[in-house]
């Protein structure tokens, strides 16, 4: 659909951020240079290749809803993202958990996976000029059921889940490399206790031996990048968990590695968006889980909300844009799933794209000159300028659908495709 009223409208919104310095062409163009790594388990209820019935199971996460069309295969898998894509304006990367490996249907083990499990992945991906992201996956194994993985007091249990994060790494190093970008391969693992520990100290000693396991070698950051993830709490890990917060902002600044902020880790009132000046001054940089959380981690689809543009600004202020991996972790089993991954997507975009029309510098001035009432009331006048008419222009040059429109697109999916999995 190519509307004249929408280039009219994007015409009148460039005249209004014009007048407060801001050039909107500029916004578009960097934010079209900005890639949202999509997580591949929103399409399959972070169940995974591993075995033909494969289900999310441990790990104190969980999917609701049984919503018809979930992808029970790569290729339903692929194909659904694909349509996602077709909805979604600019280029993207796609964040893959090694449970979603091809076996060619004879099961392997999670320590002995390899590079050729997901070179169909990586043609695949690059076919659709994607680049690819990566995480081990230390939860739905016999061995993770006991709720402890790298902090296991078991060595032999400890020492799998080492093999396979060291697996994992040479993975994403792999598609790091033949994708000519580099993977950003996140390790997070669910270790902790549903009630009251007596040693808070003795599973996080055996988490730092593991984890400098799993990083001994080094590998090219032209193609690789660690990251390391935190969490307060899961279910029925309520008490402690051994990879905090603290935890892992010691290790990433002292080990050099990326740290991730997964929204939904930390209380309820706690945000991510004042965290992320903070530890890019003492990590080599950051890796964004953007999630919703609602009364807990409940990996909600992302809406375009003020902790999302929270986020968004301070990505963009940051200057650092090239330290900041921006990845998305929700999974809802209760509506469409490709609109979940399309719903979250867009609003991400749209809350950088708001970021980015910001007269950021007109701000910062008034701020230095302790002019506290014009910073506020520029803050709230900002909030009603017209950037949806850059956003639909966006979408239009684009060529994606905008408005109500790319709905007609799931619900066509949806009854020619996805209905008929059942
Ligand atoms: C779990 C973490 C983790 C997972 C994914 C599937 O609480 O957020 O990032 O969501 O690895
Ligand atoms: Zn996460």
């Amino acid at each position: 659909m190519k509307s004249v009223s929408i280039t009219q409208a994007y015409n009148h919104a460039k005249e209004v951020y014009a007048s407060l310095g801001v050039d909107t062409e500029e916004a578009l163009k960097v934010l079209k240079k900005i890639h949202v790594s999509i997580h591949c388990w929103q399409g399959d209820d972070v169940g995974g290749f591993e075995r033909p019935d494969a289900q999310l199971s441990g790990g104190g996460i969980q999917t609701t809803g049984n919503y018809p069309g979930k992808a029970r295969t790569i290729d339903e898998l692929r194909s659904d993202i694909e349509k996602t894509l077709s909805l979604i304006p600019g280029h993207h990367r796609l964040n893959l958990h090694a449970c979603y490996l091809d076996n060619g249907g004879t099961f392997v083990d999670r320590n002995e996976i390899e590079p050729k499990h997901f070179q169909c992945w990586i043609d695949w991906a690059k076919a659709n000029h994607l680049g690819l992201d990566f995480n081990p996956t230390f939860f739905s194994h016999p061995k993770a059921d006991g709720g402890f993985t790298l902090s296991h007091p078991s060595k032999g249990i400890r020492d799998f889940w080492i093999e396979h994060g060291i697996a994992c790494r040479k993975i994403g190093a792999d598609m790091g490399r033949q994708l000519g970008t580099p993977t950003v391969t996140n390790v997070w693992v669910p270790d902790g206790f549903k009630d009251t520990p007596v040693d808070r100290k003795g599973p996080r000693e055996l988490l730092v031996d593991s984890l400098d396991k799993i990083f001994a070698e080094e590998l090219d950051p032209r193609f690789l990048l660690d990251s390391v993830e935190s969490k307060l709490f899961g279910i029925g890990v309520e008490s402690y968990t051994v990879g905090s917060h603290e935890f892992y902002l010691g290790y990433a600044a002292t080990r050099r590695k990326l740290l991730c902020l997964d929204a939904g880790h930390f209380h309820p009132t706690e945000t991510i968006s004042d965290k992320i000046s903070s530890v890019l001054l003492f990590c080599p940089g950051l890796l964004l889980h953007v999630s919703r959380p609602v009364r807990w981690d409940s990996d909600h689809v992302v809406t375009l909300d003020d902790e999302l543009k929270a986020i968004a600004r301070e990505v963009i202020r940051s200057n650092q844009r090239d330290k900041i991996h921006i990845g998305l972790d929700y999974f809802d089993a209760s509506i469409n799933r490709v609109a979940a991954w399309a719903i979250g997507t867009r609003n991400m975009l749209k809350a950088l794209l708001i970021a980015l029309l910001e007269p950021t510098d007109t701000l910062r001035n008034l701020e230095q000159e302790a002019d506290y009432t014009g910073r506020l009331v520029l803050q709230e006048e900002l909030k009603s300028l017209p950037w949806s008419a850059v956003w639909d222009y966006y979408c239009q040059i684009c060529d994606i659908p905008l408005g109500m429109a790319w709905l007609e697109q799931v619900t066509k999916y949806e009854n020619e495709v996805l209905r008929k999995r059942e």
